[in-house]
């Protein structure tokens, strides 16, 4: 009797006595979609071949499979999840706004301080002053924070910079700190964050200069790959956004809307008809603009970081995003002025506690739901054959572990598309 000589792989790494927590649910495409499940595996084994997950599942089921592998790593039974995902980040920026800080709890509101020439146009001042250099080093600082605590993707946005080469100079740093530290960055053009001082009263001027000139140049330049608008009302009204929308859509770029954080404007609604990536904020969205989302297929971007620091109390509408089955992404929004804050492990924390997001939900929010908010769903997010290798490695003992605590971080080992980066 002959063998059958079956091509027997080499795989680069493989994971050993590990607990996984696959993230990926259900037999079925529709089951899939449909409900949400850690996918839990213990005593498991993963191999990973060319920066991708090539063979995953209980390590009994090992036994049957022939394989050798160059390098094995023995998980000595911690937890692996997929690396997480910080999808709606503003770090690239100069100085900071601890005086402001200072003003609200002397009691003036985000918004008066705004509307004296403050909050962002104050970051604006401080980002135009700043060098390249200075910007890169700042923004190394708050990636590091977040690589450090399991973050493997994270957006971007520009919007501090406000004219064509403020806007570009950052969207550079973006690309310079994907280059420099394992992590993927996806670029966000905010050029409509705030009206620049230049075109004060002027805000039709200014919206014609981002779709007729700031966008299609940097979009030129390769450093958008979506494009937001910070729809408010101290922001930009819905007919302005859907200009900015329009001139995204000439350029095939997807879009996302900060929407309905202080107001109800239906900017969410506005999105959906742009099928936009997600909406993000949402405290103030109605039962109208959840409904929207779900029939376009958006993902809700929640950010119980900025909730927390201006302390609001109006709570985005879980329920419904529940019964509509609207995917809830969380993340950090990083930024100098309402969530100071590069902490995904306490965004974590803070969905459930604040927002009342269950444990799995969190972490669903920062893993699967994130890709998608990032249109990146097709490689990262969870772990299953053939999606990228970005890995964490937790001492935990049950997965809720990851947002029922914080302070110390449980965080062994990170895997970026097959590399052991910490
Ligand atoms: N929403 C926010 O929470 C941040 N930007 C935005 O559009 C705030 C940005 C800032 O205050 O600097
Ligand atoms: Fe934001």
């Amino acid at each position: 009797m002959t063998n059958i000589q079956i091509d027997k792989p080499c795989w680069d790494i493989l994971w050993i006595n590990v607990n996984i927590v696959t993230m990926a649910s259900g037999e079925t495409k529709t089951e899939r979609e449909d409900s949400l499940d850690y996918g839990i595996v213990k005593n498991a084994a993963v191999a990973v071949l060319n920066g991708k997950i090539a063979w995953l599942g209980s390590i009994k089921d090992l036994a049957g499979v022939q394989y050798s592998v160059k390098q094995l790593i023995d998980g000595k039974n911690q937890w692996l999840t997929p690396g997480l995902i910080d999808c709606h980040t503003h770090i690239v920026y100069g100085g900071n706004r601890a005086n402001e800080f200072e003003m609200r709890l002397q009691g003036k509101s985000y918004e008066e301080i705004a509307n004296a020439g403050g909050g962002i146009i104050s970051t604006v001042a401080a980002t135009r002053n700043a060098t390249e250099q200075e910007l890169f080093e700042s923004a190394k600082k708050r990636l590091t924070a977040l690589h450090n605590e399991g973050v493997t993707s994270v957006e971007i946005k520009s919007g501090y910079g406000l004219d064509l080469g403020s806007e570009t100079k950052m969207l550079r740093v973006a690309k310079q700190l994907a280059d420099a530290l394992p992590v993927t960055v996806k670029k966000t053009f905010l050029g409509a964050h705030a009206i620049p001082t230049e075109y004060q009263n002027n805000s039709q001027g200014y919206i014609d200069d981002i779709c007729n000139n700031m966008l299609p140049d940097i979009a030129a330049k390769g450093l958008v790959d979506a494009v937001d608008v910070f729809c408010e009302n101290i922001g930009f009204t819905l007919k302005e956004t859907e200009q900015v929308f329009e001139a995204a859509a000439k350029l095939n770029l997807p879009v996302k809307i900060h929407a309905e954080q202080l107001s109800n404007m239906k900017g969410a609604k506005l999105a959906a008809k742009y099928k936009a990536l997600s909406a993000d904020h949402l405290e103030y969205l109605c039962e109208d603009g959840v409904k929207a989302m779900s029939e376009a297929n958006m993902t809700a971007v929640l950010l119980p970081g900025a909730y927390y620091f201006l302390r609001e109390s109006k709570l985005p509408p879980m329920e419904l995003l529940r019964k509509y089955k609207v995917p809830m992404a969380i993340a950090t929004d990083s930024n100098p002025g309402s969530s100071p804050i590069t902490s995904i492990q306490l965004m974590l924390n803070m969905a459930c506690t604040l927002f009342k997001f269950t444990p799995l939900e969190a972490l669903a929010g920062v893993t699967i739901n994130a890709a998608k908010a990032l249109g990146l769903d097709e490689s990262k997010g969870k772990l299953a054959v053939g999606y990228d290798a970005d890995i964490a490695c937790w001492d935990i003992e049950q997965p809720a572990e990851l947002a029922y605590q914080f302070g110390v971080n449980p965080l062994t080992s990170l895997m970026k598309e097959g590399r052991i980066v910490i």
